[in-house]
């Protein structure tokens, strides 16, 4: 950009860096910086754009032709950066390559297909929390959400039960890397090599077990709709996307009850309402904080000219805070119908595991609701230090059993 541009104060602009620690501890204390000086801001910390506006996320999101995601949806662009890894087939991909690969993902992670997996996480759930209770203190993310979800999600793919602490290491080193190469990323990378190629054994046909959705994926391989590579790689993004993500949620999820106790007691009162108040969770409390497109041609967007191939950052988690399109949008409402945000994407990259996720997180808030009178916070509570992730470290936590 010329800078001259900038001084004419035509274009609004934050000077905002999201990826400090004090701004990842806390998105939502600088996210009026990102929103309220226009819908498209020039972000002078890294010379990228930016929105917290839904109306213009959601424009964005929904536009694949201009706003691409071959270039990455992370900070680094692939037009003159190189990736970190292979990239996603499924993540960093367009049509037309990207849709037959999300077609077999789609089936593989449908509704249809995940039937069985209800009574499955029911049952989980059951027997986590007979443990809980007996525990009466324990913590939000080490004893609830990643154990739940370490057991639960491998299992339905498919994996062995050695090395699944891998999977976490690998969705912080992915997760970071949507960022700057900060130290937060840098730290993550410590054990990169090892964790990858855990995670690229666990992606071969040979070492999932039968019945799982990786089998499924690769089903589709023989049945000649997408390679085998493809396969791999549609195995790969369920590893990467698939256990951070809704750890997080989970983790995010009791603190908002911990800290609302008449939004606990309503969903006690009709757990039926545990769909409904997963999705004020992700409102309030986005685990996938922000991503990037990259523009594929100059265009006209919000009254700014954007050049080719300049990436715009989508603050989820401020556009679905936005006053403009949410009431209260800093109260946490599980009677709200917050079914509309952006916190599982939107558009063609929408979240693929978003059945699943549901799933999980629905099946364990309905046991917790049936059988714990009141949750409560205990100690220092602190945030998780990831560049796009949006968590807690640890969570201490008492539960009241009912
Ligand atoms: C992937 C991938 C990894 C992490 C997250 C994600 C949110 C996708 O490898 O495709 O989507």
């Amino acid at each position: 950009m010329a800078e001259t541009d900038m001084l004419a104060d035509k274009i609004p602009v934050c000077d905002v860096d999201p990826f400090n620690k004090e701004n990842i501890r806390d998105p939502h204390g600088w996210h009026p910086k990102l929103r309220d000086p226009g819908p498209l801001v020039w972000m002078t910390r890294y010379e990228v754009w930016g929105t917290g506006k839904y109306a213009l996320a959601k424009e964005i999101l929904n536009d694949w032709e201009s706003f691409c995601s071959s270039a990455g949806v992370g900070l680094p662009n692939f037009h003159t950066e190189k990736p970190w890894r292979p990239p996603s087939k499924l993540l960093e991909a367009d049509p037309p390559e990207h849709t037959p690969r999300r077609a077999v993902a789609d089936n593989v992670m449908s509704h249809s297909n995940l039937r069985n997996l209800r009574p499955v996480f029911s049952e989980q759930s059951r027997l986590l929390v007979d443990r809980l209770l007996e525990k009466g203190e324990v913590d939000g993310v080490t004893d609830i959400a990643q154990p739940y979800i370490l057991k639960v999600f491998p299992d339905a793919v498919g994996l062995g039960a050695d090395g699944r602490e891998q999977l976490l290491a690998y969705g912080n080193m992915v997760f970071n890397a949507f960022g700057p190469l900060n130290d937060i990323f840098h730290e993550s990378m410590h054990a990169a090599e090892a964790v990858t190629e855990y995670i690229m054994r666990c992606c071969t046909r040979s070492e999932l077990s039968p019945g799982g959705l990786g089998e499924d994926a690769f089903k589709a391989a023989d049945a000649g709709d997408i390679t085998e590579e493809e396969a791999l790689f549609i195995v790969r993004s369920m590893l990467g996307a698939g256990l951070d993500t809704t750890i997080d949620a989970i983790g995010n999820a009791l603190n908002c009850f911990a800290q609302n106790p008449a939004q606990w007691q309503k969903l006690r009162e009709d757990p039926s309402r545990a769909g409904a108040a997963v999705e004020e969770v992700l409102r309030y409390d986005s685990p996938f904080q922000c991503y990037f497109r990259t523009t594929t041609r100059e265009i006209k967007l919000a009254g700014q000219h954007i050049p080719a191939k300049h990436k715009i950052m989508i603050s989820v988690g401020a556009a679905n805070r936005d006053p403009d399109e949410w009431e209260d949008p800093d109260t946490f409402n599980i009677d709200r119908d917050a079914s509309a945000h952006l916190g599982m994407g939107f558009g063609i990259h929408n979240c693929l595991g978003q059945v699943m996720a549901r799933l999980e997180m629905q099946a364990l808030f309905t046991e917790m609701a049936n059988r714990i009178e009141r949750l409560e916070v205990t100690g220092p509570a602190p945030r998780r230090l990831n560049n796009t992730l949006h968590g807690f470290e640890t969570l201490p936590l008492t539960l009241h059993s009912a």
